[in-house]
């Protein structure tokens, strides 16, 4: 997370929280606890209003360094779809778990549903009328005008149910999916940082064939996951077969590129190889470093 991405989230105001241990050196030998940001990020410094009291400042983000962290603030989750892409909207306030109701219920409102839940994932589809089941939660959220633009669902307008009330028939659900060339890593043996490398296109996850495959192409998926670099590209369906299409052959990244489908690749082709060819990466984590 860089610099600007950090004071884009400690704005005043923002709920952080405090474990214990997780003083950075001597930083300010307070202990763990909650409280509000009091100013904004400057010169890599923000304070910190605590709930109990004190006031401290924090240095965030220098060099790797983090005492805080953000207090999730109405998180959401999708229900009863067959699996977490798809589902009945639900949404966390005060603790509880509420649903939302259909009525205006549009894509731009699922755009925001589906960014809040993953900065690779788009919205597909909106359901109305209950699709996923009707759910013994409170429906917290009426009338909702999401611009498309809000980073979360509770920064859109909405009515109050308890000023217009919606009926458990109607509560809102969403389909989303992975942007197109979206990579994961993923298999027998796989983690955060290493496994099969497979890409998202043409509506399904298909693998990449490990003929030419070599690290330069694995610094390009490694980076594109957000890791500093590459240490081993791996052949032979070495995290064990995919299924599926292989979407990618004769993959020759230079190593700058910022994506995977930025390399050139056999595209016009169907590959000549199997799944026992399927290509793996392993990525740098920053113990390794
Ligand atoms: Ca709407
Ligand atoms: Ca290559």
């Amino acid at each position: 997370i860089s610099e600007s991405e950090i004071a884009r989230l400690f704005t005043t105001g923002t709920r952080v929280v405090r474990g214990p241990d997780w003083g950075y050196g001597n930083q300010d030998g307070n202990p763990p606890g909650e409280g509000s940001v009091d100013s904004e990020l400057s010169s890599g410094w923000i304070t910190v209003q605590w709930d109990a009291g004190h006031r401290a400042g924090y240095r965030v983000g220098a060099g790797g360094k983090y005492d805080l962290k953000l207090v999730e603030d109405a998180p959401i989750r999708l229900v009863d779809g067959d699996d977490k892409l798809n589902g009945r909207v639900e949404i966390n306030h005060d603790g509880i778990w509420g649903t939302v109701c259909d009525v205006n219920w549009d894509i731009q409102d699922a755009r925001v549903v589906c960014r809040q839940l993953g900065n690779f994932l788009e919205a597909v589809e909106i359901k109305t009328g209950s699709f996923y089941g009707e759910s013994e939660r409170p429906i917290v959220m009426n009338r909702v005008a999401c611009r498309g633009t809000e980073s979360r669902l509770a920064d859109c307008p909405f009515v109050c149910t308890s000023s217009r009330p919606c009926n458990t028939s109607q509560v809102a659900g969403v389909i989303c999916r992975p942007k197109l060339n979206t990579v994961r890593l993923v298999g027998d043996g796989s983690n955060a940082a290493s496994g099969r490398v497979e890409i998202y296109r043409d509506a399904t996850w298909g693998t990449v064939c490990d003929n030419d495959w070599d690290t330069d192409d694995v610094q390009v998926v490694c980076r594109q996951l957000g890791f500093s670099g590459a240490v081993e590209a791996k052949s032979g369906a070495h995290f064990g077969q995919g299924e599926g299409p292989i979407h990618m052959e004769r993959v020759t990244c230079d190593g700058s590129e910022s994506q995977l489908a930025d390399c050139p690749s056999h595209c016009w082709e169907t590959p000549a190889c199997s799944h026992a060819q399927d290509a793996g990466a392993i990525c740098r984590q920053d113990e390794d470093e």
